[in-house]
């Protein structure tokens, strides 16, 4: 299970898009009835903004002005669909007008813009003031998935995706901690070092792991059958 409520973190199992809506909803609705200071912040895919359960919870969150803080990540992908053939909107944040909260829009590839954007919804809500709907607008790389090497992409798509590489964020605020003199280069290289060789350990742990168990015994177990 993903998630840790020690840290704050919503354990949150399901792959069907949007049920993440309720769950955070009713998380920021918890926190107001127990007049707790603390704020849900849940962030989405560009697609999952265009689910019924979305606009239900933007809708309950507004009208009760619950702490909630909905960052929808824009990457302009849906799967094998480019998010402007999907949604009529212009932008996302768009989306808030009608549910009368605030639409911010963030360069999701600034580290900085992003955290700016986020404090000043959280802030909001803790003032009591309700929910926020921010924006990152970002694009996504690679395919969908492994294996999806993203064909299906026209000329000008493919090139919109080159221009975006160049932006990559963590090369971007690596670059303004040197010019600010908190980092040196060659901190920033050690860092990126040490980083590649943890994942590549927890990768060669998890292949040398034992096998998941497949037995129909196990199969069946915690599975509800009246
Ligand atoms: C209800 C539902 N419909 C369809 C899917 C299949 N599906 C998985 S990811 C995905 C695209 C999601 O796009 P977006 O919300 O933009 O997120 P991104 O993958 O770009 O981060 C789809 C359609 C699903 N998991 N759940
Ligand atoms: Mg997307």
């Amino acid at each position: 299970m993903v998630g840790s409520l020690k840290h704050g973190i919503l354990p949150w199992t399901t792959g069907t898009l949007a049920q993440l809506f309720p769950i955070s909803t009713g998380a920021a609705l918890a926190l107001k009835q127990k007049k707790q200071k603390r704020v849900v912040v849940v962030s989405f895919g560009d697609s999952t903004s265009s689910r019924g359960e979305f606009h239900e919870a933007l809708n309950f969150a507004s009208i009760l002005k619950l702490p909630i803080v909905y960052v929808c990540i824009n990457n302009k992908w849906g799967e094998y669909t480019a998010t402007k053939k999907a949604i009529a909107a212009k932008d996302i944040a768009d989306r808030a007008k009608g549910y009368n909260m605030p639409g911010v829009i963030a360069d999701g590839n600034d580290v900085l813009a992003v955290n700016e954007a986020v404090q000043n919804a959280v802030a909001r809500a803790r003032r009591g003031e309700g929910p926020s709907l921010i924006e990152c607008k970002t694009c996504r790389l690679g395919g969908h998935q492994t294996g999806d090497k993203a064909l299906y992409r026209t000329k000008e798509e493919q090139a919109e995706v080159e221009a975006w590489r160049k932006k990559d964020p963590i090369k971007q605020f690596t670059e303004y901690l040197i010019k600010k003199g908190v980092l040196t280069k060659e901190k920033a290289e050690e860092y990126a070092q040490q980083t590649k060789a943890k994942v590549e350990k927890a990768c060669q742990d998890a292949v040398a792991g034992a096998r998941p168990r497949r037995d129909k015994e196990f199969a069946l177990s915690e599975v509800f059958a009246p």
